[in-house]
């Protein structure tokens, strides 16, 4: 099967097998585990933060922040297809007990601008209006179709959320692919942010794991609410030898898979029917629009399954996401498969 559904589908490769297989492991609930420890350390330098800790998994880096940076009965401004709103299954209210305030990007680029920021945020202290506790962003935006927001963006909207009383969560999911966009250091595109959440096991191609990155008080802090997350592991040395790997050396072939995305996207562009704009795929999602096919995403979905390719899909658009185990060949044998289902009226 070509799976194109997400970059979260990569298999560790041979060299992380090897390095989990004899990793040095100690027990990390105590702070033992030295391969955790590293990796952390490493983490922490790479962004040039204080401190670093793994969690288990995006979603859980992100509410631990979200929980850390707010108190009860606050706003949190998100742009409104952001993964801390859609995809965390209500996380927000349900543990930090936030109302989460989404905000239309007007360019549709999910890189909001603090005009439209402004329009939402509520500081003045009366005591019968919600007040906002933290702005939360995304680089690349996933929904957005992998959008990158540039440092010097992030340094603006940053100097401005401080100056009105605000900290910063960045959703870095997938930080390392705008680096290749942006020609910034991870350090660079997230300097001003009060923590940041990045994922070892997307793009990176790792098994488990993500890594939040903050301040020494901010990381103590989220050690102890890992914990009560059920997040505290033991001998999890075992997965930071394949996050190591990831961290060291992945970052240096994500300009593959933005190249492999750019090919998928000028080839379905081609096909009758399909609304997408090739200028705005800058990293790895593909993201367009079938409605004109007068086809359904499930029917597609499903015809190209049957062809050996996976994809996924919302409302009328769909996601083609690529990765270090997809190959032009696969990619080649999508748009053709998109082609023959496109022509054939079968889906
Ligand atoms: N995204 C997944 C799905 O949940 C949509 C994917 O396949 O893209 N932030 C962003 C921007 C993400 O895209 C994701 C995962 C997460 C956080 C959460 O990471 P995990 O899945 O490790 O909890």
């Amino acid at each position: 099967m070509i799976d194109l559904r997400s970059d979260t589908v990569t298999k560790p490769s041979d060299k992380m097998r090897a390095a989990m297989a004899n990793a040095e492991v100690g027990d990390d609930v105590y702070g033992e585990d030295p391969t955790m420890n590293r990796l952390q350390e490493r983490a922490a330098e790479i962004f040039e933060k204080e401190a670093a800790l793994f969690v288990p998994s995006g979603t859980m880096g992100n509410q631990i922040a979200v929980k850390l940076h707010t108190q009860p009965g606050q706003d949190v401004i998100i742009e409104e297809r952001g993964h801390i709103l859609n995809y965390e299954v209500g996380s927000s209210a349900i543990f930090a007990g936030v109302t989460i305030r989404p905000v239309k990007s007007v360019d549709g680029s999910g890189i909001l601008t603090w005009d439209e920021i402004a329009t939402v945020l509520n500081t003045d202290g009366v005591y019968d209006h919600n007040q906002t506790g933290l702005l939360c962003l995304e680089n690349t935006h996933n929904l957005a179709g992998g959008r990158v927001m540039s440092a010097d963006h992030c340094a603006d909207l940053c100097e401005k959320a401080h100056a009105a009383g605000l900290p910063v969560h960045m959703d870095g999911a997938r930080i390392f692919n705008a680096t290749v966009v942006t020609n910034s250091s991870v350090a660079e595109l997230t300097r001003h942010c009060d923590s940041i959440q990045f994922c070892l096991s997307k793009g990176l191609g790792a098994p488990v794991g993500s890594i939040l990155v903050g301040s020494k008080d901010f990381i103590r802090e989220a050690l102890i609410w890992r914990k009560r997350f059920g997040g505290g592991m033991r001998q999890a040395g075992i997965l930071a030898a394949a996050g190591l790997i990831a961290l060291e050396e992945s970052p240096k072939r994500l300009h593959e898979d933005h190249e492999l995305a750019h090919h998928l996207a000028i080839g379905i562009a081609g096909i009758p029917g399909i609304a997408i704009n090739v200028e705005t795929v800058e990293t790895n999602i593909v993201i367009f629009d079938i409605a004109a096919t007068g086809k359904t995403t499930k029917g597609i979905c499903a015809s190209l399954k049957e062809n050996g390719v996976l994809a996924s899909e919302f409302g009328t658009r769909m996601r083609m996401v690529t990765h270090c185990d997809v190959s032009l060949k696969d990619i080649e044998t999508t748009i053709e498969a998109m082609g023959s289902i496109l022509d054939s009226r079968s889906a």
